[in-house]
């Protein structure tokens, strides 16, 4: 890739729900997103879905449905702050090589919220730049397990 070119599209964005079967069903029965994949991540305090569309594939850009786990949930405190009410938490954009995309981002002063990438949806690798380093904007960066990268 050239060097300007540091993601390859957007893999998602994250909306904040408090209710994941009540969402889900907004966004397939109304909207007609499908649901893809669905799991609970305990380490990021989320029970998660992620939603394609007509004949899109995990290769595509999805929805990704985030319902907190628990009280803690970083989900329950921004539902909380935006007084209860769902919303855009979250963009992610999809990389071929996380580490050394977030070596670039650190070199240009990006603040990355964790030493090492975690483990994302269906094995993806994860990192998150703080909204106070990308003018507002909870970005995610992720990269695809290796059977998902095309
Ligand atoms: C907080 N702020 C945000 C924000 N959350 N701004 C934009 N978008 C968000 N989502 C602002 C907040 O209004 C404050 O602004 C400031 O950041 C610091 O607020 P804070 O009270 O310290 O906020 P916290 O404690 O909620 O922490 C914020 C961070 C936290 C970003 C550090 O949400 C975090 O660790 N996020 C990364 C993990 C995550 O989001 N996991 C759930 C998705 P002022 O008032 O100071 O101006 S899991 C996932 O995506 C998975 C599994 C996947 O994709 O595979």
């Amino acid at each position: 890739m050239d060097n300007s070119d540091l993601f390859v599209c957007i893999d998602h964005v994250g909306y904040a729900v408090s209710d994941l079967d009540e969402a889900i069903k907004l966004h397939c029965d109304t909207f007609g997103w499908r649901v893809l994949h669905r799991e609970t991540n305990e380490e990021q305090g989320v029970e998660e879905a992620m939603l394609g569309t007509g004949e899109q594939g995990a290769q595509n850009a999805q929805i990704q449905l985030l319902a907190p786990l628990n009280d803690s949930s970083t989900i329950a405190k921004w539902l909380e702050r935006n007084g209860g009410r769902g919303g855009v938490q979250q963009v992610a954009y999809r990389v071929e090589d996380i580490d050394a995309v977030s070596a670039t981002l650190r070199e240009r002063g990006v603040t990355l919220l964790y030493d090492a990438p975690k483990i994302g949806t269906g094995g993806s690798r994860i990192q998150f730049a703080h909204p106070k380093s990308t003018g507002g904007i909870l970005l995610e960066i992720v990269e695809p397990p290796a059977a998902a990268a095309h």
